[in-house]
């Protein structure tokens, strides 16, 4: 935004709302001066990201990682990628913090304080990966609109919380719910308190996995603000936009939730696949659950040198939605010749799996490491774009790195 026409147009009212108090010398302000306070803070002291990490748009704030920052086990907050689709809440009283059960198939419509969520239920540790359905956007061609990711746009953190089964039981559902919708304390960017920004949910029967949690701590400190504090729902394995941050109010179903998001082109995909850019009705689009196989090489950066005669060691993380990753392969000759990884299990249903190898070349010059998970059910990554989509979801290419020996 251009700071003189910004200040320009605003009143030491506005100016004092947006700061929460008055600007006791306002009368001397220069003219078209913006104060300090109001300015653009630094995004990457804010939240706590590491400088490497890329912002793709900061109104709202989306910012991802690169697949070299994601070398951790257990992601970090300063590696973790954010995606907003509103504004983040500004003024947030844990303290004070409810979640409103309610919905058409609750039997008595109920407010827990977040107080009550952390005294009353046994609370569980997972790793859980949370990848936006979003990731790999970047290479769709046509291109598809939206934040452009391009590897970036995963985490397998620890989140500690309560089972979201153990309070559905506690306050009872009718048979016949179906899904659960989360509604959130984020505002909508246009500033109609009407509208959510973002309002989605999951089938009962994954609202009441072992591993679907109402968390509180993210590796053993209380969620950061861009990641939900005090409250958010993690439902690790299916599209992050599930996984609902800041929230304060749950319904309990009895149809497919539709809040904002749910509908449309939103995180949905053509149900049968189409020609790249073709227009795809509503009623053929189907929601997106288990994201896809994938994987990532994390080590080395990609452009590495290494010297002739010396193995490359490379490792990475792969993972699969609901399903575990059985088979990691890499190739050095663009996929025509596969070899194995060394592939660790999960430390829990729904984290990713960590992989390694070391790797020889046989001369000098230039290579590409490409990496290729395969799940359970014996599907594995496409060496090239999967099914394209109008939103660009579900990018689960192989992952590559140059590698020059010299
Ligand atoms: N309330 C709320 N929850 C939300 C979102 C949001 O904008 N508002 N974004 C969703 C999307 S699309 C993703 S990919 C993840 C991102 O989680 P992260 O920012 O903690 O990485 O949060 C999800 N939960
Ligand atoms: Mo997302």
């Amino acid at each position: 935004m251009d700071r003189r026409n910004f200040t320009g147009k605003m009143s030491l009212v506005i100016m004092a709302g947006i700061l929460g108090t008055d600007i006791v010398f306002g009368h001397s302000l220069p003219k078209d001066y913006l104060p300090l306070g109001l300015q653009d803070t630094d995004p990457f002291k804010l939240f706590k990201k590491d400088r490497q990490m890329v912002i793709l748009n900061d109104k709202p704030w989306n910012i991802e990682a690169k697949a070299h920052l994601l070398n951790d086990k257990i992601t970090p907050n300063e590696f973790m990628f954010i995606r907003n689709n509103g504004k983040i809440p500004q003024k947030i009283d844990a303290a004070n913090w409810t979640l409103t059960i309610d919905g058409e198939s609750v039997r008595e419509k109920k407010i827990y304080s977040l107080k009550d969520l952390k005294t009353k239920f046994q609370q569980y540790t997972y790793q859980l990966t949370l990848e936006c359905g979003g990731n790999g956007r970047s290479e769709f061609n046509p291109p598809a609109k939206g934040n452009q990711w391009t590897v970036g746009a995963v985490s397998c953190a620890n989140w500690t919380g309560i089972r979201l089964r153990d309070m559905l039981n506690d306050i009872g559902y009718k048979s016949d719910a179906v899904y659960i919708g989360y509604h959130a304390a984020d505002t909508h960017l246009s500033g109609d308190p009407t509208k959510e920004p973002i309002s989605r949910g999951v089938p009962i029967s994954k609202a009441l996995q072992e591993e679907t949690l109402l968390a509180f701590q993210m590796n053993g400190e209380d969620i950061p603000l861009a990641h939900g504090y005090p409250l958010r729902l993690v439902c690790g394995g299916w599209p992050a936009s599930a996984s609902g941050k800041w929230i304060n109010r749950l319904s309990i179903r009895n149809e497919v939730h539709d809040g904002a998001k749910m509908g449309g082109s939103s995180y949905r995909v053509p149900c049968e696949t189409v020609a790249p850019g073709a227009k795809v009705e509503n009623s053929s689009m189907c929601i997106i659950e288990s994201m896809p196989v994938k994987s990532l090489i994390t080590t080395p950066k990609s452009g590495a040198l290494i010297k002739m005669g010396n193995t490359l060691h490379i490792e990475g993380h792969a993972w699969a939605g609901e399903l575990t990753v059985s088979k990691m392969e890499y190739s050095i000759d663009f996929g025509s010749t596969w070899q194995k990884c060394t592939l660790e299990k999960p430390i829990n249903r729904l984290a990713w799996q960590h992989f390694k190898t070391s790797i020889s070349f046989p001369k000098k010059g230039y290579y590409e490491v490409w990496a290729r998970a395969t799940d359970q059910n014996g599907k594995s990554q496409p060496m090239v774009l999967p099914g394209w989509n109008p939103k660009g979801y579900l990018n689960n290419a192989c992952h590559r790195i140059a590698i020059k020996v010299v």
